[in-house]
Order: structure tokens, then sequence, then C-alpha cells
């Protein structure tokens, strides 16, 4: 914003002989009461410049707009140009009082408190808990951010997943903001701090009952749905940018009477809406609840590297029906179709719970790998 925008107010007091300027210098006001000397009288030797000016509003607007500025000596007659002579000063006549003399045809206006308001944070905010400074320079003003923000008004998330939340030291469990990559302000995420150590970003939660949620077509499935605090599926859309950076994907299950187990992917990670958000998992699975996703030696029923399916976007391995259209409308990663189906009612997981409607709760979650040592 290099425009200048000067506005002007003179309101006229009393005495006639103090009145008030404001100046909108680059949206940074300068004000001050000026006061009026009597006539052929002038602060002398501290001229800072010299103009040809109308009147002595114009002369007064002039040394706002200056840093430094005091006071001004004004010619009261029109000189031969038809104009005042206004000489701008650095110092006030109440500083210098041995300098205010006579001067033949002109007259002092001081300005002896003359002062900068900024009002750039008037015009902006500072997000995320971000304190804001005015300044009388750019953009007037700057926000100071909490360590876990940055940008210029703290709209950026410094952490690009829960670890590194984790690691800037939020280590509570809960809904937060991160940002995996530098496209947007960050996205809306529930982590869990507090399972293995920590660091764990949820993708999807399910809970009994578990009614038509999950029943959703394909733009549901990539914009996500649900509640943070409660049953959801993050979006296939952030999912292909969360795992961008190699991470490991926990799944959690629950079912009737107490039983729980967990299982845990190495190299989990999903492409982008070109590529149907294809699913990408390594072979070596930990836990305790079987490899449901790519552990079956029939490889129809293998669902690493496949596409995303959905009720309404058939991409799926089976050449005679919908798989998602029989797993209750779900989405998933289906091929023919499959041993797993975390989305689906109930949820499905057969290598764990086969022929058994009991599961009751699920959960996936992501954390970036420990990145391997390299010998260089
Ligand atoms: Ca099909």
């Amino acid at each position: 914003m290099h425009v200048e925008v000067i506005v002007l107010g003179l309101l006229l007091t009393v005495d006639l002989s103090v009145a008030e300027f404001e100046v909108l210098r680059n949206q940074c006001m300068r004000t001050g009461m000026f006061q009026v000397s009597e006539k052929d009288r002038a602060l002398i030797g501290y001229k800072m410049d010299t103009h040809q000016v109308h009147d002595e509003i114009d002369c007064g607007r002039w040394c706002l707009s200056r840093d430094g500025c005091k006071s001004y000596n004004y010619q009261y007659e029109v000189n031969h140009t038809q104009r005042h002579t206004c000489e701008i000063s650095s110092h006030t006549k109440e500083a210098k009082p041995e300098d205010f003399r006579m001067k033949v045809g002109f007259q002092y206006y001081g300005f002896p408190q003359a002062q900068k308001k900024p009002i750039g944070c008037a015009k902006y905010a500072c997000h995320n808990g971000g304190t804001c400074v005015d300044t009388c320079h750019g953009d007037m003003f700057h926000c100071q951010c909490t360590n876990l923000f940055r940008g210029k008004q703290c709209e950026r998330p410094k952490a690009r997943n829960c670890k590194e939340l984790y690691d800037l030291g939020v280590p509570s469990t809960g809904a937060q903001r991160v940002a995996p990559d530098d496209q947007a302000f960050g996205i809306s995420v529930y982590c869990d701090q507090t399972t293995d150590g920590g660091g764990w970003l949820v993708v999807q939660r399910r809970n009994s009952p578990f009614g038509v949620l999950f029943s959703k077509n394909w733009s549901d499935y990539e914009t996500g749905f649900g509640s943070l605090s409660g049953s959801f599926w993050i979006g296939n859309r952030y999912l292909s940018r969360l795992t961008t950076i190699p991470v490991q994907l926990r799944i959690e299950l629950k079912a009737s009477a107490g039983a729980q187990g967990y299982a845990v992917y190495e190299n989990f990670s999903i492409s982008g809406p070109r590529d149907n958000y294809r699913l990408s998992v390594g072979r070596n699975m930990t836990g305790t609840i079987g490899n449901a996703i790519n552990g079956d030696s029939n490889m129809a029923l293998v669902e690493d590297g496949m596409q995303f399916s959905t009720g309404d976007r058939d991409n799926d391995g089976n050449y005679l029906a919908n798989c998602a259209v029989i797993s209750s409308l779900s989405g998933w990663w289906l091929n023919n179709c499959g041993r797993a189906n975390l989305n689906s009612n109930p949820p499905q997981w057969d290598e764990w719970k086969f022929y058994d409607t009991s599961i009751n709760y699920t959960e996936m979650k992501i954390r970036p790998m420990k990145q391997p040592f390299s010998v260089t």
C-alpha cells in the first residue's frame, strides 16, 4: 500500500488560536493540536525544509506528514508567487524559547504534542492467539505469533502433523490445527498424544451405534465428514496430503465383551485424486488382530494397491458388482471385495472377527515413521 491518503480535520476552538490536525499517511495517523503565536514571531534556526503553500492548513498538513516536524513558521501575507512560504522545524518554541524571536511577516504554529496513531491493528487481525503490534511502516502492523503458528497474520500452523505438535510442546490429546503442506492455512485434526508414545493423528473413528453416517458418496469421502470428537472420516484429499511423508498406520479395534486389539503398518500412503486415492501400505504388520489388508494369499482379497471406491464410484476388482454398494454404501479401498472395510456396517476385519458382528469401535491413526539412518 503506497497510495498516500491525507485526511485533514480542522477544529477551531473557542479562542481561535488552537486547532487540531490529523494526517493519515500510508494509513499511519499523526495528529496534534497546534498553537498559533502572535504575528511577526517565529522559531529561528531549526528549519527542516521550505515549501510554498496555499494556506496555513496546507503548511500544517505538510509538517505532520514529515517525521520529526514539530512546528512551522507561516508567512501570513502572500508573496510574489501568490502563495505563502512555509518553513517546517524540528523543535518547538517551548523546547527552544531562546530562539523564538521576531520575524516580520511570519507567524509561528507549534505542535507541542503531535504523536503518531497507527491504525494497522484496527484493520488487520492476528489469528490463533497472536498479538498485534502497530507500526508506522510497511503494512502498519506486525503479528507476534505464539510458538505454534507462523505467517503474516499467524494464520499458518507450524506443525505439519501431530508428531511435530508433540515435539513443539503440545502433549494434550484433542483437536488441533496442522499444516501438512504449503497449500492452505492448515486443517483441523484430532491428535492422540498418549497411545504408544503419542504423535498420532486420527484419520477415522467410529463409535457404535453406527447408523448411516458412513453410507456416503465419493465427494463426502473426499472432503471428510463427521465430528472430530466423535465418529468421522478425515477426507481422502487430506489423507493424501498427510501421507506425502512416510507414515505408519495404526488400527485399533474394540469388540463387545471388552475384547480389543491393534495393527500397525509401515509406509502407509494414499495417492491423489487423479489416481482415485489409491492405497499403498507395507506388507510388514505388527499387532494382535491379524493382517486383513494385504495378508491373504488370494490376490483378489488384497486391498494394497487398490483405488478408493464408493457407492457412486466403482473402482474395485469385482467386475460384476460394486463392492461399496454391497458393504452398506461405504467407501474403502475395495478389491473383490476384501477382508477389511472399517467403514462398512458393521466394521469388517476378517482376520480378527470373521462372521462376527461384534466390532463396536474403530480408530485409524497415522504418525511419521522414524527415518532410517543414512550412511554417506
Ligand atoms: Ca465393480
